[in-house]
């Protein structure tokens, strides 16, 4: 029986008694359809929304989407609306919405593997891709597809073999990442001279195989780097969050359902932070998937994105070695205005667009609250909620005081043993696989463009604004 139908009358109330519903919802309001199998859905959707798009693009082309200021242009383009990404769409005070549904609405809507739990990752990706919810038997069908394009080749773990153990596991996830292009259908396609109206059917076989393979590849690096090589091969019954808790070497449910929700959030986050815009930018040059999601998982791995969930475990270990586990409000005040005082930042806090508590923050915070409330560690984590956003508002130039979505991740993994800081920001990794997986198969399929925005210089900057100011 098909659940579609009745998902979508559950969600179309919930979406009425939902005032700040944007209008990306428009995307759900597409009747579901009893396709088991992804690719043929999204090849009914596909020419809708390339017709949809021309006829968008012909009606409004000229409407202006504001001002940009030199603010703008020396302020990383903070604000700048400059970017088309379907798959979600982030509001400062709200937070993420995937396709219209907020992370609550993902977790009552999309299908979980037991009763009550979490979010299947493989739910979310059908989400992101079509716009609809998905029945549990259509994820079911993805999570065994998911399964089947999983071999990865040996010489990609060669290619990681080749670095040192020591290298970071970022570096040698993303060298494993690149080795696996080698297998690119886009590439190949695009040699044999490929119609331009069907570049996204090998993005689409690329983008899939790339999802389905990361969480082997990033396994791989976690076993070799501190399991002494002990490599666990995938499991046929489980899911995709399952299989990676699983291939990573932890059993228990309840870190399987944290995978789940981990991979869930991390996932997509719109399209212009630095990793999902670098996909995105390197992607509208027609390389393939597997080049553009290595490039962006080398903005990823920087301390001001994904690698602040490393960073944030490290600093918190390191609170508690200074001033042992039972740490005063006072002590922990002193330690977070040594870290200002030294330069540093304070990891986990803060957001390039959010001006509010991050809502992955918040449901990490939930699950932490049913499954460890006791662990010390997450009580930590409450503590600095609250001692840490007064202090970063005292310094005056900080527009967003709250905790964002690595500030809590950390102490979850390290609860459930996985508890080395250093390989966190490769679970972002794979997560990100599915967004931006997604994304790019959008990409190809709306045919949009070569990336390429205008730069100036000062001197440039200089003379437009002494002209702009001349009467
Ligand atoms: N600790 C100390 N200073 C901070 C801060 C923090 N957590 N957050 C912002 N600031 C500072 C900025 O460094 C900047 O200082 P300068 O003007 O002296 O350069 C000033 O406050 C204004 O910054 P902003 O406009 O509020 O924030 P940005 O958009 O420039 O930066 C971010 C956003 C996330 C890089 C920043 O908040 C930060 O460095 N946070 C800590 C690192 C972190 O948690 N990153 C993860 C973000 C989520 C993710 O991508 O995974």
């Amino acid at each position: 029986m098909f659940r579609g139908v009745s998902l979508l009358s559950k969600l179309r109330s919930r979406i009425g008694e939902q005032s700040t519903l944007k209008s990306s919802v428009r995307w759900l309001q597409i009747q579901s359809s009893s396709n088991l199998d992804l690719h043929s859905e999204l090849k009914e959707l596909i020419p809708e929304q390339q017709e949809r798009l021309k006829k968008f693009k012909a009606e409004h082309g000229k409407v202006q989407l504001g001002n940009i200021t030199v603010d703008m242009v020396l302020g990383g383009m903070r604000g700048m609306t400059g970017l088309l990404w379907e798959t979600s769409l982030l509001d400062p005070d709200e937070g993420i919405r995937f396709r219209g549904l907020s992370i609550p609405e993902c977790q009552k809507l999309l299908p979980a593997a037991k009763p009550e739990g979490e979010p299947l990752p493989e739910g979310l990706l059908w989400l992101l891709l079509t716009g609809k919810v998905p029945s549990k038997e259509q994820v079911d069908a993805l999570s065994k597809e998911l399964r089947s394009r999983a071999s990865v080749p040996d010489y990609a773990f060669k290619a990681i073999d080749a670095l040192p153990v020591t290298a970071h596991p970022m570096t040698q996830f993303a060298t494993g990442v690149m080795a696996l292009q080698v297998q690119s259908e886009f590439q190949k396609a695009y040699e044999k001279g490929i119609h331009r109206s069907k570049y996204w059917e090998p993005t689409y076989e690329d983008s899939l195989n790339l999802i389905a393979r990361v969480p082997v590849v990033a396994a791989y690096v976690y076993r070799r780097i501190y399991k002494d090589g002990q490599f666990i091969p995938l499991d046929d019954s489980l899911d995709y969050g399952g299989n990676f808790s699983h291939m990573l070497g932890f059993d228990s449910p309840k870190m399987q359902e944290l995978m789940r929700l981990y991979v869930t959030i991390h996932s997509d986050h719109e399209g212009g932070n630095v990793s999902a815009h670098t996909g995105h930018l390197v992607a509208s040059a027609l390389s393939d998937p597997y080049l553009s999601f290595a490039a962006a998982l080398n903005g990823l791995a920087g301390p001001l994105h994904g690698l602040a969930n490393q960073e944030v475990l490290l600093w918190i270990k390191s609170v508690v070695d200074e001033c042992g586990e039972i740490i005063t409000t006072e002590q922990l005040k002193k330690y977070v205005w040594e870290t200002l005082k030294s330069g540093k930042v304070v990891p986990g806090f803060g957001h390039g667009v959010l001006r509010k508590t991050d809502p992955r923050y918040t449901c990490q915070r939930e699950f932490a609250l049913k499954h460890l409330p006791d662990d010390p560690l997450f009580q930590l984590v409450s503590k600095l909620y609250e001692v840490v956003p007064p202090i970063l508002t005292e310094l005056g130039k900080v527009k967003n005081p709250w905790p964002n979505v690595d500030a809590h991740s950390g102490v979850l993994l390290n609860h459930f043993g996985l508890t080395e800081a250093r390989y966190f920001t490769v679970l972002f990794g794979v997560s990100r696989s599915i967004g931006i997986g997604s994304q790019l198969i959008w990409d190809r399929a709306l045919g949009l463009p070569l990336e390429r925005p205008k730069s100036v210089t000062m001197d440039w900057l200089d003379s437009y604004c002494k002209k702009a100011a001349s009467p």
